[in-house]
């Protein structure tokens, strides 16, 4: 039987009262409620706080570049679709930096977890502001206020029809753990937003801000309703709706490939002779 203990516990460099704590511990829960060992998934993630969370549990991972956590996702799961592979990185990271990959892997579906810790803020560097931070919002590097509008993340995830389009809280373990569940289990792109505080940078959206706002969607909601999933994903104010705001079933880009059939490529022999005979068309 798989614990949560199985993924380890290490000492972090994350401020004490961080929302990367809950969602590290929602996503050991989540593996381990999943059936999932340490050598069956791996974690992808970029740059930035958030991006730190694989360094902190016992599992296959890697760091991309910042922005660029989903390119090598995409390619890891090409190359060997035996493992559970989830991406972890921050609002910065994943809608700024990475915003047109982030774009490019919801239209192209591949089979992936991308868990967002999106805190409003870039945290690693500082408190500039990232695509989320809200309108006007005054930051250390916009002490005049956010002169743009925030990015909705899950409101375009919804209009580009991602199969899975969540939104999470981390102060609430239990909620996101069952949320990434969910998302793991979905055959396709799944996309789970969590909000958590940053309790250096963003002293505005912070635990208290969050817990009063966020709600747990009503059992009434359909999220096969596309209409219905995009009006909730623009309630961000006074309230915020948590839970699964939209899924639909799409064919993933891997089942679009005859050859990705069989053992994943990791485990194939090469073929030399076919590669030299490629090769001499361009020699
Ligand atoms: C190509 C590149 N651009 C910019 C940076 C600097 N940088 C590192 S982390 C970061 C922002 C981190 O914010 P976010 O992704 O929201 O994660 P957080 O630290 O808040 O968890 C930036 C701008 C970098 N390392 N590489
Ligand atoms: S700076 Fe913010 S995001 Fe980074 S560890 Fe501290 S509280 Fe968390």
């Amino acid at each position: 039987m798989v614990t949560a203990d199985d993924f380890g516990t290490y000492k972090t460099s994350w401020c004490p009262g961080c929302g990367n704590f809950g969602i590290i511990a929602a996503v050991k829960q989540a593996l381990a409620e999943e059936g999932i060992a340490p050598n069956e998934a791996l974690v992808v993630s970029g740059i930035g706080q958030a991006a730190k969370l694989p360094h902190y549990m016992r599992v296959n991972f890697f760091n991309g570049l910042h922005g660029r956590a989903l390119p090598v996702a995409q390619g890891a799961r090409l190359a060997n679709r035996r493992l559970k592979i989830l991406v972890t990185s921050g609002d910065g990271c994943t809608y700024g930096e990475g915003g047109n990959h982030f774009l490019a892997a919801i239209r192209r579906n591949m089979d992936l977890t991308v868990i967002v810790h999106d805190n409003q803020i870039y945290g690693l560097t500082k408190g500039q502001a990232s695509p989320t931070t809200m309108s006007e919002q005054v930051t250390k590097a916009q002490p005049w206020g956010v002169a743009s509008e925030a990015f909705n993340p899950v409101a375009v995830a919804v209009a580009m029809n991602a199969g899975f389009v969540a939104r999470g809280f981390s102060g609430m373990q239990a909620h996101l753990a069952d949320l990434i569940r969910q998302a793991m289990n979905h055959e396709g792109f799944a996309l789970v937003d969590v909000l958590q505080p940053c309790v250096s940078f963003n002293k505005v959206n912070t635990q208290a801000w969050y817990r009063e706002r966020c709600y747990e969607l009503p059992p009434e909601h359909d999220p096969t309703d596309r209409t219905a999933a995009m009006a909730r994903a623009w309630e961000f104010g006074e309230r915020i709706p948590i839970g699964v705001l939209y899924r639909t079933d799409r064919p993933t880009f891997e089942s679009r490939f005859r050859h990705l059939e069989g053992p994943p490529l990791a485990e194939r022999e090469e073929d030399r002779a076919a590669l030299e005979r490629i090769m001499m068309h361009y020699a």
